[in-house]
């Protein structure tokens, strides 16, 4: 039944008939939305397609902090600055929540670390993209908190027990996010032209690269066939971007500002926006690595691996001593 919701350039995902008894008994518990925990048996791929998913999911957390962390210095009130501390802070503990989850699956904190360090593993595309103004803070908040929402909500009916309740907590957070984002673009949309013109040039820059983090159109994207079956992705791509610009339109009419798209146009047949085509050689060139900030980005990661590696050992001693001396008072 699931293979034929999202047409996929991945492998067809199993019948039933086709499944060895155990993948079958498995497969029933999660048509009967009996979630899956990590003590139970669980197929390889399953296994692996978690550790893929919510460890980029991590990273995507840990250097989307990097953006935003930019203008920290810079914020134009007492108020906004001690905002956006929390904001980036509460994006670190979402990294933290995820790499747990995913350490579940048996994938420890450093090889996950070790992957994201040497380039192997990816993030969300969206994080390679500069922040050149303070509205660029409100367009991240609005747009790019707003599309992790988008997704996000839906992971909370993930499959997978540790990553679905993880979804919950983060979920409650990103919603304060994404009105933060909304309230700076409404301040600097009821301010003077010059601030009105750049919440509209922020838009300009961030609506495309928004679309795009929820990844490839149906047809291309890899794994979402099985993935859905396995409910690991309870919509697929495409549902979520539609949904994400039905929600987003009229939030930019409010701000009196305009979608930077030709082609969008309300359909009245399917009750949704019609938009223009997605610029893919952009998404494919920003996930080999040739987005404007790349290099950057990566090179933050690196540098905060290497200058914590103090603090990092001076931890092990400590617990390396705490445990001896709980050894010798036993
Ligand atoms: N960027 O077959 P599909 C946030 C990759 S959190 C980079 O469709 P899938 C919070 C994909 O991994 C934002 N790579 O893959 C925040 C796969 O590569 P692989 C992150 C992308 O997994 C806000 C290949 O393309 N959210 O923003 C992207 O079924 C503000 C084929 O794609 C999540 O990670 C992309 N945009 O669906 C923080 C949510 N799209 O592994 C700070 C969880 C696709 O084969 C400030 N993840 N790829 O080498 C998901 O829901 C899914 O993984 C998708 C992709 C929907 C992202």
């Amino acid at each position: 039944m699931y293979a034929q919701m999202v047409k996929s350039t991945g492998e067809r995902p199993k019948t039933l008939d086709e499944m060895t008894p155990e993948e079958r008994a498995f497969q029933q518990r999660v048509d009967a939305d009996i979630k899956i925990e990590p003590k139970e048996w669980m197929p390889e791929g399953y296994r692996k397609t978690l550790v893929r998913q919510i460890s980029q999911h991590a990273h995507s957390e840990i250097v989307g902090q990097l953006p935003e962390g930019n203008w920290i210095t810079r914020a134009p009130t007492l108020d906004r600055k001690a905002i956006l501390i929390a904001k980036v802070q509460d994006e670190a503990g979402h990294g933290l929540y995820l790499y747990c989850a995913a350490e579940t699956l048996g994938v420890s904190r450093d090889e996950m670390t070790e992957q994201l360090l040497s380039g192997k593993a990816k993030y969300s595309s969206i994080f390679n993209y500069p922040t050149l103004t303070w509205a660029d803070i409100g367009a991240i908040g609005w747009l790019v908190d707003g599309a992790a929402i988008m997704n996000q909500v839906q992971l909370q009916k993930c499959s997978y027990g540790p990553y679905s309740r993880a979804m919950i907590r983060i979920c409650k957070e990103e919603s304060f996010h994404q009105r933060q984002g909304y309230d700076i673009m409404m301040k600097l949309c009821a301010g003077t032209a010059e601030q009105k013109e750049m919440a509209q040039d922020a838009l300009n820059r961030w609506w495309q690269p928004s679309l795009m983090m929820f990844g490839p159109s149906d047809k291309d994207s890899v794994h979402s066939a099985q993935s859905m079956a396995w409910k690991i992705k309870p919509m697929s791509n495409d549902e979520l971007r539609q949904k994400f610009v039905d929600q987003t339109v009229p939030q930019a009419e409010y701000l009196g500002l305009k979608i930077p798209d030709p082609d969008l146009k309300w359909n009245e047949g399917k009750k949704g926006y019609d938009f223009g085509e997605i610029d893919w050689n952009e998404f494919y060139e920003v996930l080999r690595g040739n987005g404007p900030c790349n290099k950057e980005r990566l090179d933050a990661r690196r540098k905060a691996w290497d200058d914590g590696a103090w603090f990092r050992d001076g931890l092990m001693a400590h617990a390396q001593k705490a445990k001896a001396r709980r050894l010798a008072a036993e």
